[in-house]
């Protein structure tokens, strides 16, 4: 019998010594210490060994027993370890590769030039106003003396949403709302997004960007609009620039006027930028119309006030010599990059 588990336990070590992964050592534990292992199979033998030789050999069982199960835990450990080490290597970090860097973004070049304008009605007293998009044609149309049967209000040009419910045509309708919430003086401006039922080409967009401005006080006069916007042509295009007012017709301004600066790129001698002309129009502008400062609850005997709007869009087309209106809008990365 001692012979016998001599033999078991030479067996049992020999085969943890060439075991080669874990399911070997496994199948080793069950084979030899298991509940139906050999070793285990030798202590139930022992019933017929007298009273004296049975303490000895239990011993001798449970010592061969403790070496196979010590020398099958260090080969487990030894095998933990080694896949340890094979993953860390695998998994070691190049650390002299060059780092991904962060791409920082930039302004949308209609938000640098909005935000220069901004800068420059802010400097002269102008507060910035928003409003919404969706408006009724009561803000849109009505409150700026646009008549019923104005093209303007045709589906054909307008987003209609539902019957009185449009996109609005202009940012007029937040300067509406200013005038019926602010006492004047009220000197605000209003950019923002503007929508017109328009067939997409070079120079067209169905969406497109306005700033309007407002003044209302006592004693506004022609004066002052002029002085205003020649201040903003000059800030925008240079002290030299000059600027030219052309009598024009809008509903809800009287009298209106146009405004053109003189040609940045030629000086005004004509060329492919002003298409010959030597001037470039940049503003559509006039005396609040005495009906609408009536339509937000404003005494015209007692206030008056001028008026402009601005398309944000050909500024920035022309300041960056961009050829067609639709890459401000088509977010193609390697347009953008270029600003
Ligand atoms: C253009 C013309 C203009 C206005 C907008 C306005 C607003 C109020 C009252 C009176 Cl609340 N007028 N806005 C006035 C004149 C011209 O825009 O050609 N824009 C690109």
């Amino acid at each position: 019998m001692k012979q016998q588990l001599e033999q078991i336990k030479t067996a049992a070590l020999s085969a943890i010594a060439a075991a080669e992964n874990s399911a070997d050592c496994e199948n080793i534990r069950v084979k030899y210490l298991g509940k139906k292992g050999e070793l285990t199979a030798i202590l139930k033998m022992m019933g017929g060994l007298s009273p004296e030789e049975r303490p000895i050999m239990g011993q001798l069982v449970n010592t061969a027993k403790a070496e196979v199960d010590e020398a099958l835990s260090a080969k487990v450990n030894e095998m933990n370890e080694k896949a340890t080490e094979l993953k860390l290597k695998e998994e070691t970090i190049d650390i002299t590769m060059p780092a991904k860097t962060d791409k920082t973004g930039k302004l949308h070049p209609l938000n640098t030039v909005l935000n220069d304008m901004i800068d420059i009605f802010q400097s002269m007293g102008f507060d910035v106003v928003d409003g919404p998009e969706v408006e009724t044609d009561h803000y849109n149309f009505e409150c700026l003396n646009v008549p019923a049967d104005h093209p303007a209000r045709d589906m054909q040009d307008t987003f209609y949403l539902a019957e009185n419910i449009l996109l609005r045509t202009q940012t007029s309708a937040a300067q509406i709302r200013t005038m019926e919430t602010r006492k004047p003086p009220i000197r605000v401006i209003c950019p923002g997004r503007v929508f017109r039922a328009d067939e997409v080409d070079a120079t067209h967009s169905p969406v497109f960007h306005q700033i309007e401005g407002l003044v209302v006080d006592k004693g506004v006069t022609m004066c002052d609009l002029k002085g205003v916007l020649e201040q903003f042509a000059h800030e925008i295009y240079g002290p030299d620039t000059k600027v030219k007012f052309r009598p024009s017709f809008f509903p809800f301004t009287e009298p209106s006027v146009e405004v053109d600066v003189s040609c940045s790129e030629c000086g005004g001698k004509g060329c492919r930028v002003c298409k010959g002309a030597g001037w470039i129009e940049i503003l559509g502008a006039g005396m609040v119309h005495p009906n609408v400062l009536r339509s937000c609850g404003i005494d015209p005997e007692e206030y008056s006030g001028f008026a402009f709007g601005i398309g944000l869009d050909r500024l920035t087309t022309t300041r960056y010599k961009i050829s067609d209106i639709r890459l401000l809008f088509e977010n193609d990365k390697r347009f953008l990059d270029q600003f």
